[in-house]
């Protein structure tokens, strides 16, 4: 196998076969990933579009016109579509690939699915490192594909600069759902298959629950009608995710949401070193099992058990950090 440092090389160079490799590293995890993400850290270099909408909303459909349009703006699309592995959403990655194929062959486009693996961050973990890998590859845009409203999908949503919820009439139940939560996460609300009847009625409630939630904001988002199949509405959407853009830009809400990633990103690996140093140093694997026995036959409690590991550690810091 090639080295991680000549892989890390050719992911900087842009090479898209050193780009996926790069992600099925990190997707897995291991020590591999971690090495190659510490030779290409970055934060901050692209722009992160979330797309996110239950299931079967026109995500990728969407996303397939949309990258056209984006061409003007950008010079080179990522596209990480997150497959949860979810029953429910079976099928989602041929579905991507087929919907998306028009870009095949554009060297500036590249599109990949996304699971989490071994990742201990789950989804949203692998996602965040797969972002920094076709970050490091320059792609100044990159476009993640969510399904779903759960707390894994909040997560990735977390990680985009802009949040694009799609909405589909025929939801009915979802909308009320939404009112109370969901609606935060949407700064721009996209109304797709507008070439249904019902899709007037939706725009105008979604309205409604915006107006009344962002009453007292300077940011309000704005409702977006499209339809794929009679390609409209596409042209408006990206000029309103480049205002949203701007917008965060100029108030400064981008630069907060960068060191956000940033202390994130310090927080998970002081998280990951301490544990590693712990297990590595109180011959964890050995005592867990006789720890769980003395807790298990009423001689120890877990309070009592860390009360004597903290009492015979000694860390010793050089000087202070
Ligand atoms: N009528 C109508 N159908 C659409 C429109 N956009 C997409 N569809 C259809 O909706 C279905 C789902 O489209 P996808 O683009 O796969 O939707 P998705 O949100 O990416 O789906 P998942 O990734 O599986 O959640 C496909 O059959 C599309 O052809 C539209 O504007 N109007
Ligand atoms: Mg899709």
């Amino acid at each position: 196998m090639k080295k991680i440092s000549e892989i890390s090389e050719k992911i900087i160079q842009g090479d898209i076969r050193a780009i996926a490799r790069g992600i099925s590293l990190v997707e897995n995890g291991g020590e591999e990933g971690e090495e190659l993400l510490k030779n290409l850290y970055v934060e901050g270099r692209s722009y992160i579009l979330g797309i996110t909408g239950p299931p079967g909303a026109g995500k990728s459909s969407l996303i397939n016109l949309l990258i056209d349009k984006f061409k003007e703006h950008f010079n080179k699309v990522a596209v990480l579509a997150i497959d949860p592995s979810s029953p429910f959403t079976g099928g989602a990655i041929l579905g991507d690939r087929i919907r998306m194929q028009t870009h095949t062959g554009d060297p500036n486009v590249y599109i990949r699915s996304m699971a989490s693996r071994g990742h201990l961050g789950g989804i949203a973990g692998a996602t965040k490192d797969a972002i920094k890998v076709v970050s490091a590859g320059g792609y100044d845009l990159v476009i993640v594909e969510t399904v779903g409203v759960g707390q894994s999908e909040i997560d990735v949503v977390k990680l985009a600069d802009t949040t694009v919820l799609v909405l589909v009439p025929g939801l009915g139940d979802e909308i009320q759902a939404m009112k109370s939560g969901i609606m935060e996460i949407g700064d721009l609300f996209v109304i797709n298959k507008s070439d249904k009847p019902e899709s007037e009625k939706l725009a105008t409630t979604v309205r409604w629950i915006v107006d009344e939630h962002y009453k007292d904001s300077e940011y309000k988002p704005p409702i977006i009608p499209t339809s794929v199949y009679k390609n409209e509405g596409i042209g408006d959407a990206v000029r309103d995710i480049i205002k949203h853009k701007e917008y965060i830009y100029r108030t400064g809400i981008h630069t907060n949401k960068i060191k956000l990633r940033i202390k994130d990103d310090i927080n998970s690996l002081l998280e990951r070193k301490l544990n590693d140093f712990i297990q590595k140093h109180i011959k964890y694997p050995e005592k867990i099992e006789k720890w769980v026995e003395q807790v298990y036959r009423g001689e120890s409690t877990p309070f009592e058990i860390i009360k004597s590991i903290h009492e015979n550690l000694i860390i010793d810091v050089k000087e202070e950090i």
